[in-house]
């Protein structure tokens, strides 16, 4: 891609981005022919731009790994991005509505890796093996893209609709825990919204951090110690209004995550 037009690709999200204003998808007019590849590159200098701004990533986060995802957004394929320190919500805190778009959230299981994995070739085996922790999670997504409609391309370029995660408190991932089994209901104003298993994220959450390690390595790129890895929301996305109580209430021991909108 031409670097003028990777410049006003980035440009245009990084916009959308700070001013959380919606804008039309950049492959219906700006980039029609924007490859998958061309998008990550597109999110690769969106990242470098933030972080050359003074953000600091937290950790990598895997979309649309679920099947429910998968079609509620009419895409078919997993995508990664960034989870930024300026999008981190006290779980149990509040977010105010004006800092978004037409956020929407999902329940999700974090992982926190005891060494760095990188890839090609990192199996869930691997992943179980080397878990530091897990811990609970509600995403915050705000698609910059009108209607949450957008192509493969359009939402990796878009750092994957990322505006705010709440991380619950972290446990050891014991032997005796079964992600795959493990129920979450999302809980608005108690009552449940959606719920889902483990086992909606490609069978076993931990497949999506192997898949990310495998995915990152294709970049050059690893799953560094100690960060959170968002690992993709077990259900559907659920739309958020102001005076919302949100709650992720998963089966024991797993906890929840939770936070008010104003
Ligand atoms: C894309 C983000 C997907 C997930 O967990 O599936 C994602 C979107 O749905 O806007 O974060
Ligand atoms: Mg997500």
């Amino acid at each position: 891609m031409e670097r003028e037009v990777l410049q006003k690709l980035v440009e245009t999200v990084r916009e959308a981005q700070d001013g959380h204003i919606e804008i039309e998808k950049i492959t219906k007019a700006l980039a029609p022919t924007l490859t998958i590849e061309q998008a990550y590159e597109v999110q690769r200098e969106l990242v470098r731009q933030k972080v050359a701004r003074g953000e600091k990533i937290c950790g990598p986060k895997m979309g649309l790994t679920s099947l429910a995802k998968l079609k509620q957004m009419n895409v078919t394929d997993p995508i990664y991005g960034y989870i930024f320190d300026t999008m981190l919500v006290q779980d149990g805190g509040v977010i105010q509505m004006k800092n978004y778009i037409h956020p929407k959230a999902e329940p999700e299981i974090g992982f926190v890796m005891a060494r760095d994995m990188a890839g090609p070739g990192i199996t869930k085996e691997d992943i179980l093996q080397a878990t530091a922790c897990i811990f609970p999670a509600i995403e915050i997504i705000d698609s910059r893209y009108q209607n949450f409609d957008f192509t493969l391309p359009d939402v990796i370029a878009d750092n994957t609709s990322a505006a705010g995660s709440a991380f619950g408190p972290s446990i050891p991932l014991s032997a005796g825990i079964d992600l795959a089994r493990i129920g979450v209901r999302l809980l608005i104003n108690g009552q449940v919204a959606v719920e889902g298993t483990g086992a909606a994220v490609m069978g076993h959450p931990a497949l999506s951090v192997a898949c990310l390690a495998n995915m990152l390595a294709a970049k050059g790129e690893c799953i560094k110690a100690g960060q959170p890895i968002l690992t993709g929301g077990i259900t559907a996305a659920v739309a958020l209004a102001p005076g919302d109580v949100v709650q992720a209430k998963f089966d024991a021991p797993l906890g929840s995550a939770g936070f008010r909108v104003e």
